[in-house]
């Protein structure tokens, strides 16, 4: 009944009905005579990327006119989720679109579930990422992501008998509706080859293999605003001559179509298992891909932007532009951007480097001597031979450097230089190359930016003081409250009587005047009641099991890792089952019932980590069938843990778990997502969870565990042989060995937090130290909760207390204190 001819921008339900209809009917992908759910969404997308492309554009131009200074941020990881819900609550008219819906026969919430999540990223990371760009859109500033578009993103974990299992995660299998290829942004990028030294002393990187990066645009909406910028992401191909007609038609297909199947394998994976070295040089190559396309692509933009303004000079460029290192994956960005602009644009040395030290700053985000990235010379010098060059003589002038100006430092200098050239292992230190080459080195909550100036840089610190930097992360409230969370926004809105916390996030303090209002705590107190439902039923869906929505929700999701310890989580949640076990039924009456989620992937080659989910899975399955304990404990294992899932699990959670080992968790931004959500966490002093603490207020926050600076000494004092386990830390430990929970040879697992030292041995992550103070302080939450006024009352102080963690206030703090740009509003 809905003509098909459509004004595309329509605002009327009616309007866009026609618009979801005409992209039904007549674009190719699918038989026009059938309109089912998926069909649905893929019409509803396309209809709304009508209007995205429309804001894009004119963003796009006005950009171009103004010619501001813009930041580009270079990230190997991107963790968007899905982009419907979003778009359409950005762009303010999710009401209109769930009428026009129902005009053609379907529910708005069964459509969005259509939709495939992009996990182009593994975690924390990545997710960062994404919410910047929302908050760069928001805030109108002129601000741009580049990425790959990788064909696999984060694998897809199904859980089985064995533990958990990786399979292939094909986020484009149909296709994805936001994207738009642009097919006249094609850049080449070279691998291999030689260096040639003109006559002239100048040199030129030659011969090797070329692959093209060709351009999508996911357009990313700013909220309530015309703004829309793009994440451009690039894919790898070749071109018609690098395929080999005659040896195809001599029959030799797979050397025929090598070039060809080269270059797909560069976006084939996020993250290939670098356990090889044809591994190694792939996530290498990836890196590279990714700088040298981006590159080229800001210098192309650059020079269209300054030509139309009359004669300019290479010594503007960090006057219009600004480039973001997300963690150290995207270094290569220094050397290449120093070659484009010797060896392509004919600078010298001297004033490339002026320009390229001026661009580039660099966040780091963790202080795990395993994460921070260090790549072998010799696979450097085959992949990037003119960029070994680059950074051999950058490492030469800092030596150059250190030697007239800080001869203190020399002894020093084995562990400062980038070059690190051990007979055995000769690497280049990327972290290095960033903190010598960046104006900006900035770490991603307080006591991470502290850590890296005392401990990790603190000799470079000696030499740039003002270098270094802390930014808090953030997240987007968009997603993370007032799309996910409807209910709990509303009453927010009715309370504040405003709806501009959602933009600024500091007015949530308002609800502080009425955490005790008995009114606002009943409707509190049903929002949350409802999102625990509506959890629940998720559960039983994907897991088939049954929880209770008046037990107390307690929720860890995140990656699985040993820092993290999920291990002391469900530790503790053995000890309660067996204390259960050993109650009376009056006993048991008297505890407060608990559902215990655990989530999260572990990578695929890392071994405790999946003997972790193994771990969680087996107790879930002995604890949720045992008919005596079961209305008082369950625990669940959430599969396939991911940003759509999170958007279900966080508004339904009252409990969430923070609780690295102090100093290993650089930030965290889920603690952010729950407290947001009026969520009480139980964590240590690590990361973010300091700052959070410091603004929900401490009596609102369940603390225990050692501190950051303890943590050495507790070490040492347990390699020293001084270390007394806690009695109910070896119950729990001896209760699993027995094989309550089958048969799983869990002694390697339980292995690593015994003895004083040695690899896999030691207790490193000090579970046995905090397990004691983690069990005192789940024993207090067990008390708290019984307390239904007192426990509202934390959960709204939570919610008021949250206001720093808006990723607004983050970017809009890098916009100003280390990329110096402006907002710049589409008229
Ligand atoms: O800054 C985003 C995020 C932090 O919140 C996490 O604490 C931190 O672990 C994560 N870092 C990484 C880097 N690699 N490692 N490990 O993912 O960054």
């Amino acid at each position: 009944k809905v003509p098909a001819v459509a004004n595309p921008l329509s605002e009327e339900p009616t309007g866009i009905a026609s618009n979801i209809n005409y992209h039904a009917q007549f674009n190719p992908h699918f038989s026009p005579f059938k309109f089912e759910p998926d069909q649905a969404f893929f019409a509803t997308a396309e209809s709304v990327r009508d209007r995205l492309i429309k804001q894009w554009n004119e963003t796009f131009l006005h950009f171009h006119k103004v010619d501001p200074k813009q930041t580009y941020y270079l990230s190997m990881e991107y963790l968007q989720g899905r982009a419907l819900t979003n778009a359409i609550g950005n762009l303010n008219i999710q009401d209109a679109y769930a009428d026009a819906l129902n005009k053609l026969g379907h529910e708005l919430e069964e459509i969005v579930e259509q939709e495939k999540d992009a996990a182009l990223g593994n975690g924390g990371l990545g997710r960062l990422a994404s919410c910047f760009l929302d908050s760069m859109a928001t805030l109108n500033l002129p601000a741009w992501g580049y990425g790959l578009r990788y064909k696999y993103g984060l694998f897809k974990q199904r859980i089985t008998k064995q533990g958990q299992e990786e399979i292939a995660e094909d986020w484009l299998e149909k296709f994805s509706p936001w994207e738009v290829v642009r097919h006249d942004v094609v850049f080449p990028v070279r691998f291999f080859g030689r260096v040639e030294v003109n006559p002239d002393e100048s040199r030129k990187w030659v011969g090797g293999e070329v692959v093209q990066a060709l351009a999508y645009d996911v357009p990313i909406p700013g909220y309530k605003t015309k703004n829309t910028i793009s994440l451009r992401l690039w894919e790898a191909k070749s071109c018609a001559e690098n395929f080999n007609l005659f040896l195809f038609n001599d029959g030799q297909y797979e050397s025929a179509a090598k070039l060809h199947s080269g270059a797909q394998q560069i976006c084939a994976v996020l993250y290939p298992g670098d356990a090889t070295e044809n591994g190694k040089l792939l996530r290498l190559k990836q890196q590279f891909f990714l700088c040298s396309a981006s590159l080229q692509d800001i210098i192309l933009r650059f020079k269209e932007r300054r030509s139309g303004k009359g004669s300019w000079q290479w010594s503007e460029f960090p006057s219009k532009v600004a480039v973001q290192l997300n963690d150290t994956h995207p270094t290569l960005a220094i050397p290449e951007l120093m070659r484009l602009l010797m060896d392509d644009e004919g600078l010298g040395w001297d004033e490339a480097w002026d320009v390229t030290t001026r661009t580039i700053a660099y966040t780091n985000h963790t202080v795990l001597p395993e994460a921070l990235e260090k790549w072998s010379q010799p696979v450097m010098w085959k992949l990037l031979p003119r960029h070994m060059e680059i950074i051999e003589e950058i490492d030469k002038r800092f030596l150059a450097m250190i030697n007239a100006s800080r001869p203190d430092l020399e002894h020093k200098l084995s562990s400062m230089r980038i070059l690190d050239h051990n007979p055995q292992k000769p690497v280049v230190r990327m972290a290095n190359l960033c903190v010598v080459s960046a104006h900006t080195v900035n770490g991603v909550a307080q006591l991470h930016s502290d850590i890296l100036k005392a401990e990790l840089f603190a000799d470079f610190v000696s030499i740039w003081p003002t270098k270094f930097q802390n930014k808090t992360n953030g997240i987007t409230p968009r997603r993370w409250l007032h799309f996910c969370s409807p209910e709990l926004s509303n009453i927010i809105t009715k309370w504040l009587k405003t709806d501009q916390w959602v933009t600024n996030l500091d007015l949530l303090s308002g609800l502080q005047k009425f955490a005790d209002n008995a009114d606002l705590q009943n409707e509190w107190a049903s929002a949350k009641m409802a999102n625990k439902q509506r959890l629940a039923q998720y559960i039983l869906h994907v897991t088939g099991v049954s929880i209770d929505p008046n037990s107390l929700f307690d929720i860890q999701v995140k990656r699985i890792h040993e820092y993290k310890r999920q291990l002391l989580n469900i530790l503790g949640a053995i000890y309660r089952y067996k204390k259960l076990k050993e109650m009376s039924p009056e006993q048991r009456k008297n505890t407060t019932p608990r559902t215990v989620m655990i989530g999260g992937k572990a990578f695929a080659t890392y071994t405790n980590a999946k003997r972790i989910v193994k771990l969680v899975n087996d107790v879930g399955e002995v604890v949720n069938n045992d008919p005596e304990v079961n209305s008082y404990l369950k625990v669940v294992f959430v599969p396939n843990y991911n940003v759509s899932v999170a958007e279900k699990l966080i508004p339904g959670s009252e409990l969430s778990q923070h609780i690295s080992t102090a100093g290993m968790e650089a930030s965290g931004t889920s603690n952010m997502k729950f407290a947001l959500n009026g969520c009480l966490i139980i964590g240590t002093l690590d990361g973010a969870n300091v700052e959070i603490r410091e603004e929900i207020g401490e009596d609102n926050f369940f603390l225990f565990g050692a501190r950051a600076d303890e943590v050495p000494r507790l070490r040492k004092e347990r390699e020293n042989g001084l270390f007394k386990p806690d009695p109910r830390f070896e119950e729990a430990k001896q209760f699993i060995r027995s094989g309550a929970f089958g048969s799983y040879d869990y002694n390697p697992l339980l292995d690593s937090l015994e003895g004083n030292s040695g690899y896999g041995r030691g207790d490193y992550f000090l579970v046995g130290h905090d397990f004691p103070s983690y069990m005192d302080a789940q024993a207090r939450i067990d008390e708290v909760y019984k307390d239904r006024k007192k426990w509202l009352k934390m959960s709204i102080l939570s919610t008021a207390g949250s206001g720093k963690f808006s990723s607004d206030r983050t970017i809009a703090q890098y916009a100003k204190e280390i990329w110096n740009i402006e907002e710049c509003r589409v008229p």
